[in-house]
């Protein structure tokens, strides 16, 4: 009988899927079904990237606006992926409310007991850049609701503030597709190997570095932020944190966050004078995004306030957001304190 030593199994890959079930196991009454939801999460983006990575050829194919073999309408990107994840979420009996950025009204789906969840997701963040090839990202975030359906109040239970988040992350439609995610147990990344069709540990407890070389911004409404932030992206620039920091930005917020969470620094979209409350949306960018980046030693902040204690009015309601390593946030937070 041949000896099946430890050695051969130093190459062994980790699938999401094994990730999840690993983590499941440290709940005992835990019934399976956050793992289901997870399986219906991962297999949406899997169909949208697959999707995205062709979004190229829709001319050349001749499938733009035109109907494909089964003459349905060739759809935009963002209204596919919004379709996907709606129907593979949807088809999980634990996902008991969705609510989407391409969506004025979330979808109150079931109130059986065992829909405890809500997810709340952006389908396709910086879909304008796909046409010029740029890293595009999905994010979500994961909700609790009461287990009892009469103790339930769906407007209630979609409004809560980001600390409550039992996980989120984003897929990152970029060199490669890679979902980074947390459940409150740290960080981890996961890049598709197209060879296998799964998800890969490859990123296991990622964590920010205190300090960065990059501050990212849009740098165009510079000249409208309020004081502190041109303080704060001025001192950057000056050297005020021993260097002088260079400007990373992309546009596509996935692309420019997971810059940030992997190599430091700080991303941050202040108020502007087209966006006074910021420009992206709390519940479905900031909150997971936050989420993370404090998972992983960070910060994110909204002015003085911790983004993840927000208490939110309206699903789609917008914030102003800097995130990034310790040093860089509390040398924003001085910026702030010396503006006042
Ligand atoms: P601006 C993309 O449209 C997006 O929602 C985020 O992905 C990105 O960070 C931001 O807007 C870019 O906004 O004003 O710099 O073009």
């Amino acid at each position: 009988m041949n000896e099946f030593s430890v050695a051969e199994r130093d190459n062994t890959v980790i699938t999401f899927e094994q990730h999840t079930l690993l983590q499941q196991k440290r709940y005992p009454g835990a019934s399976g079904s956050f793992a289901w939801l997870l399986s219906g999460l991962t297999l949406a983006t899997k169909i949208i990237q697959a999707k995205v990575r062709r979004a190229g050829l829709t001319d050349v194919l001749g499938e733009a606006g035109a109907t494909n073999v089964q003459g349905e309408n060739q759809q935009k990107l963002d209204v596919f992926a919004n379709n996907v994840l709606l129907h593979y979420l949807g088809l999980r009996d634990s996902v008991g409310i969705l609510a989407s950025e391409e969506n004025e009204e979330p979808f109150v789906l079931k109130q059986s007991a065992d829909a405890k969840y809500i997810v709340i997701f952006d389908p396709l963040d910086g879909s304008s850049n796909i046409d010029v090839n740029v890293s595009v990202g999905t994010t979500f975030s994961i909700l609790r609701r009461p287990n009892d359906p009469y103790e339930r109040d769906d407007a209630v239970d979609l409004l809560q503030p980001g600390y409550k988040q039992v996980a989120a992350g984003y897929v990152l439609y970029g060199s490669s597709t890679m979902l980074v995610y947390s459940a409150g147990d740290g960080v981890h990344g996961f890049t598709l190997d197209p060879a296998v069709g799964a998800y890969v540990l490859s990123h296991e407890n990622i964590r920010m570095p205190a300090q960065g070389k990059w501050y990212s911004v849009n740098e165009a409404h510079l000249d409208t932020f309020p004081a502190a932030y041109q303080a704060f992206v001025g001192g950057l620039r000056g050297g005020a944190l021993g260097k002088r920091y260079a400007s990373r930005y992309i546009g596509s917020m996935v692309a420019d966050v997971h810059r940030t969470l992997l190599k430091g620094g700080v991303f941050l979209y202040p108020p502007t004078a087209d966006n006074p409350q910021g420009k992206l949306r709390l519940m479905y960018e900031a909150n997971p995004i936050a989420f993370l980046i404090e998972q992983a030693g960070g910060k994110a902040l909204c002015g003085r306030e911790r983004v993840l204690d927000i208490r939110p009015d309206s699903v789609h309601q917008r914030t102003a957001i800097v995130c990034g390593g310790t040093r860089e946030m509390e040398y924003f937070e001085r910026c702030l304190a010396e503006s006042e």
